[in-house]
């Protein structure tokens, strides 16, 4: 039976705030802050623990290995000799954000009946580009199965950043759904990360029937306001769509098109005047993890940060109290990941797939988050200050770690990918 089940990226040894994501505000602001691994890892497998005790399937992926020497000898530098930049951009932990580690198009929208993953190239951000290759070796592993087709990246320049710009509504699970590509163009000084080439080969990649599949252009206002991913400003679970008025840049036509392919899709739209753009993305209020529990609920994941906001509390406050298709609403912590551009949506990879298809060592439960925490609270560092990355005893604990955590999870045949 297919079922939703949630990939969170494990938060990594490396965590840190180097302010490497021009048009990510938050990551902006953070640079040159002290960072806290342990407690980051901690909050993400907290939410973990809470979806499944809401009911939800989850997995993990792994942290990849840093720093990445492998990307750095490829640029023909170490790391104890490269400069600073390269040195925080092999460093980066962004791994975790899992929703940009591929496009997931599950079985029942493909023409041959596979659930399809493409992985993202992420290529906008040097820090993010040498991501493909580690999340490709752990995609081929988890999705080995002949239920899944799991491809290798789209070619530069075409710019790709996954889940984050990828929109699915559908029914039910089990039944074919309209998918939605968003792909950007220059907002304001900001890049935009997502470009209409890269989607289209996607979509073209994953057999969708073009009948049910939407290419829609990012607003260039929400880029410019720091919605460097759609997923800043829009989510979308079984036929609602929840999404800020100014999301898209031809909102009319979007809804106009939804509504003709899917006559059952519910938008629940946040006016520009009650949550301005500058709110949603300062409170992350779209990237929420929206999920059917098994109840039948549809409930909203969103990051403290939305209760710390006022206009943004009280209008969830408004919509709980209404009767639209979102009954709940969950509050989680994930402040370190936050600090970094990174919500409750940005932390996981959907995907909707039969889970007796998927390797058991990337799906969680109780125990298996025990081990991983135990890891974390043994091996991850509890501080990583700005001057510290090039610290010897740092980059071996951050490496030990690592190792840690592949052993701990009977994954050490990553090592060698
Ligand atoms: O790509 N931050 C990430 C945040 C990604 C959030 N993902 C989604 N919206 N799906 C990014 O900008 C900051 C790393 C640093 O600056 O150290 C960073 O890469």
């Amino acid at each position: 039976m297919l079922r939703e089940i949630n990939f969170d990226g494990i938060v990594g040894p490396s965590h840190n705030y180097a302010g490497l994501s021009p048009g990510n505000l938050a990551a902006t602001r953070s640079a040159g802050a002290v960072s806290r691994p342990r407690a980051a890892a901690l909050q993400g497998i907290a939410k973990m623990r809470a979806n499944l005790r809401l009911g939800l399937l989850q997995g993990v992926l792994l942290p990849h290995p840093r720093p990445d020497r492998r990307w750095l000898d490829k640029l023909s530098v170490g790391y104890e000799q490269a400069p600073p930049h390269l040195r925080a951009q092999a460093l980066s932990a962004s791994a975790m954000w899992a929703a940009n580690a591929a496009t997931v198009s599950p079985a029942p929208d493909t023409a041959d009946g596979r659930c399809h993953l493409t992985v993202a190239n992420l290529l906008t951000m040097p820090h993010r580009s040498h991501e493909w290759p580690e999340t490709l070796a752990q995609l081929r592993l988890a999705f080995a199965h002949p239920a899944f087709a799991v491809h290798p990246p789209v070619p530069a320049p075409f710019g790709d950043e996954g889940a984050a710009n990828h929109l699915r509504l559908a029914a039910a699970y089990d039944a074919p759904g309209v998918e939605l590509f968003v792909y950007g163009e220059r907002g304001g000084p900001f890049p935009a990360r997502q470009h209409r080439d890269a989607s289209e080969a996607v979509a073209r990649a994953h057999r969708l029937d073009p009948a049910r599949t939407l290419f829609v252009r990012q607003s260039q206002a929400a880029i410019a306001a720091g919605a460097f991913h759609n997923d800043v400003v829009a989510v979308a679970n079984g036929s609602v769509l929840f999404a800020h008025e100014q999301a898209f840049e031809q909102r009319d036509e979007v809804h106009a098109d939804l509504r003709r392919l899917m006559p059952e899709a519910a938008v629940v739209e946040v006016p520009a005047d009650r949550v301005s753009l500058a709110d949603a993305v300062s409170s992350y209020l779209f990237n929420a993890q929206l999920v059917t529990v098994p109840d039948g609920t549809m409930t909203l994941i969103v990051p403290g940060e939305t209760r710390d906001h006022q206009r943004v509390w009280a209008w969830l406050t408004g919509m709980l109290a209404g009767d639209g298709p979102i009954r709940r609403v969950e509050v989680v912590d994930v402040r370190e990941s936050m600090a970094n551009g990174g919500g409750p949506a940005c932390l996981r990879l959907r995907v909707v797939a039969d889970p007796a298809t998927i390797d058991p060592r990337f799906l969680v439960d109780e125990a298996r988050l025990d081990r991983i925490a135990d890891v974390v609270a043994t091996h991850w560092p509890e501080a990583i200050e700005a001057d510290a990355i090039g610290d010897p005893d740092l980059l071996a604990r951050i490496e030990g770690a690592h190792a840690a955590l592949l052993h701990g999870l009977d994954l050490v045949e990553l090592t060698d990918k």
